[in-house]
């Protein structure tokens, strides 16, 4: 009874603000097939000097090609790396993508009970889209996805004839999230008429383009259109509380299994809300912690109704993760258990391709991540692909989960229009991350100019916000500014702070960062009484620049960066630290700067891949710090990897 009552108490505290609509990763069932459409597009991008050629001729009412010369694109990738023109690599203005399509007659015969959903796993930055000639949706910003329902539109289409026209625009304004601005350079010396070049305020290239799988899918017209579940466990009982929302109609019947890994049902349950009692459950544990990390259930929700009188089911699967995550003042609690963040910071980068989703790319990484010994990454600086937050699920990665809020640094980025998106991108986020064992914080930001008076009110709104929508995950942004002047660091959960001394600050001067070091963790404890993540650190090193004694740029100078900075992990994280993450895990691109050669080098691993010295480094510390940390016996060994 006194369990029954705690888990009660724990499930109640969780109640979360209602979002009203779902974002579920489009799955294949019993009831649901799905089309995907990545491969070649027809492209074009609108050179006019306005931009606005394409809305002008309308380009969305007939084939693109019939609106001039097209060339291909493929979906998913980044358009500015594909083709030899200087001028597409830094475009900034309205892009066109069109891809036709034949929809099976399955699709359209049944039309009662056939719902066909576009849905576009993100797309940078603002999109229209129209499907046979007719506006279906709009979505502003990149990183998340959006959908449309096009049934109506493709049913009424002579022999299924699906095309899908999508108008991309990447321009960032003060008030875009990340925000940025167009300059206008009018110096007739200088430069030609009209010319103008896009600004921003974070270090990595601002690729644009249809970045995730577009995918077509079908469900019955009375559906499943959102799962929420919330876990607790107590003793040998876990508990998986679940909300569904149905649309379609109000009349129906749900009925839930909640089935192990090899299938066996471990509960049921009935109604579109309640809670799953599993008995001896096998929580979701990080890699590293536990022989069997990344444990996952799978909650099967079927949904029956009457549909013009016949029986109509729907069928949706998701994986569930019974796991839990608390703060206190000097510790991260995963499951009861401290949990030390050693892990890195990433970015969606690859040549050619750019942010554009690449498999082969994906299972390297995650491949290297084992490999490595990394427990955790955050999605610097936006939130990444769904099909690599699948994997951080099932292989028990840790992650920190990161808005697009980066480069948040003038006075007009804290407006109220701005305030307004960020709260509506952090519902994206939260509507699609929600469920993910994996997730274990939220990030609202990175590096913004939080020493300004009107961030105080701005990051106590977003905060707040992302708490009344998920109060079952502490959250954060992460810090560049004084610890004395942070208006934001009051609301947060952990402190997360980034700092780069001997690199930015008292360049080359290695022997300087163990006293700085020490004195930013001191102050920033002392002020907050919260646990604190390192967030990023880290040095430029060019691979196969060598020189002893360490000067920068070399990978001895890496190397010894991060050495100084571990000694003082290695004293702070008996006390508050909780984390350390490596600024960054491979070489980037970026813009052009004196700063830069080809992109930031501060990668442990090149660009396609290749450890530098400093990833041996990180290795040996990272599979020691596992074996001084788990509950894992007997001894981890990395040599098997
Ligand atoms: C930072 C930023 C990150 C940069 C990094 C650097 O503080 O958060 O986006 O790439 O420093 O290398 O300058």
């Amino acid at each position: 009874m006194a369990l029954c009552c705690a888990l009660c108490l724990l499930l109640l505290c969780c109640q979360a603000l209602a979002l009203g609509r779902g974002m579920l990763y489009p799955r294949e069932s019993t009831s649901r097939e799905l089309k995907e459409l990545n491969g070649i597009w027809s492209f074009r991008a609108d050179f006019s000097p306005q931009r606005d050629k394409g809305f002008v001729h309308q380009w969305y009412r007939k084939p693109l090609r019939q609106s001039g010369p097209v060339i291909d694109m493929p979906v998913p990738a980044s358009f500015n790396e594909l083709t030899q023109d200087p001028s597409l690599r830094r475009f900034t203005g309205w892009v066109w993508y069109e891809k036709e399509v034949l929809l099976p007659r399955s699709w359209l015969l049944n039309a009662l009970n056939t719902r066909v959903v576009l849905r576009v796993g993100s797309a940078h930055y603002y999109s229209i889209v129209w499907v046979n000639g007719v506006n279906v949706t709009e979505h502003e910003g990149g990183h998340l996805p959006f959908e449309a329902d096009i049934t109506r539109i493709v049913q009424g289409s002579p022999g299924g004839l699906c095309r899908i026209t999508i108008a991309l625009n990447n321009t960032l304004t003060p008030q875009t999230l990340p925000p940025g601005s167009i300059q206008f350079k009018r110096d007739k010396s200088k430069y030609p008429s009209g010319y103008f070049v896009q600004k921003t305020k974070f270090d990595f290239f601002n690729y644009a383009g249809i970045h995730r799988p577009v995918v077509l899918y079908t469900t019955p017209s009375v559906y499943i259109d959102d799962i929420t579940v919330t876990t607790a466990w107590a003793g040998n009982i876990g508990v998986v509380r679940y909300e569904v929302l149905v649309m379609g109609n109000t009349r129906y019947s749900l009925s839930l299994n909640l089935r192990e890994k090899e299938g066996k049902v471990v509960a049921t349950g009935e109604g579109p809300i309640g809670e799953l009692k599993v008995v001896e459950p096998k929580l979701w544990w990080p890699y590293l912690m536990h022989e069997n990390p990344g444990y996952l259930y799978y909650l099967e929700v079927k949904l029956s109704a009457q549909v013009g009188g016949e029986l109509s089911e729907d069928v949706y699967t998701l994986p569930v993760g019974i796991r839990t995550v608390h703060v206190t003042s000097r510790r991260f609690l995963i499951n009861g258990e401290p949990f030390y963040f050693h892990g890195v910071n990433k970015h969606e980068d690859a040549d050619i391709r750019g942010k554009g989703l690449d498999w082969a790319l994906i299972v390297k990484d995650f491949n290297l991540l084992q490999w490595l010994g990394a427990n955790s990454f955050r999605t610097s600086h936006y939130p990444y692909a769904e099909e690599i937050m699948d994997l951080c699920d099932a292989y028990g990665i840790v992650v920190i989960d990161e808005s697009p809020g980066v480069g948040i640094k003038y006075p007009e980025n804290f407006g109220n229009k701005s305030l307004a998106h960020h709260l509506v991108v952090m519902e994206e986020l939260i509507r699609r991350d929600k469920n993910r064992p994996s997730v274990v914080m939220w990030s609202v930001a990175n590096e913004p100019a939080s020493e300004l008076l009107p961030a105080a009110y701005y990051f106590k709104t977003v905060i707040a916000h992302t708490k009344a929508i998920d109060p079952t995950r502490p959250v954060t942004f992460v810090s560049n500014a004084n610890y004395a002047h942070d208006h934001g660091a009051p609301y947060v959960d952990v402190i997360c702070v980034n700092s780069y001394f001997s690199w930015y600050f008292d360049a080359g001067h290695l022997e300087v960062i163990q006293l700085q070091l020490n004195t930013q963790f001191k102050n920033w404890y002392k002020t907050y009484k919260k646990p604190i993540i390192q967030s990023e650190y880290g040095a430029d090193a060019i691979a196969g620049l060598h020189n002893d004694p360490p000067l920068m740029f070399s990978e001895e100078y890496q190397k010894a960066v991060l050495k100084e900075y571990h000694s003082v992990f290695d004293k702070k994280r008996k006390e508050y630290v909780i984390g350390e993450l490596i600024w960054n895990f491979a070489d980037f691109m970026t813009d052009q700067a004196t700063s830069r050669v080809l992109g930031n080098k501060k990668g442990i691993f090149t660009r396609q891949r290749q450890p530098k010295a400093a990833a041996f480094v990180l290795r040996d510390r990272y599979w020691k710090l596992a074996n001084e940390s788990s509950c894992l016996r007997p001894t981890l060994t990395y040599y098997n990897l």
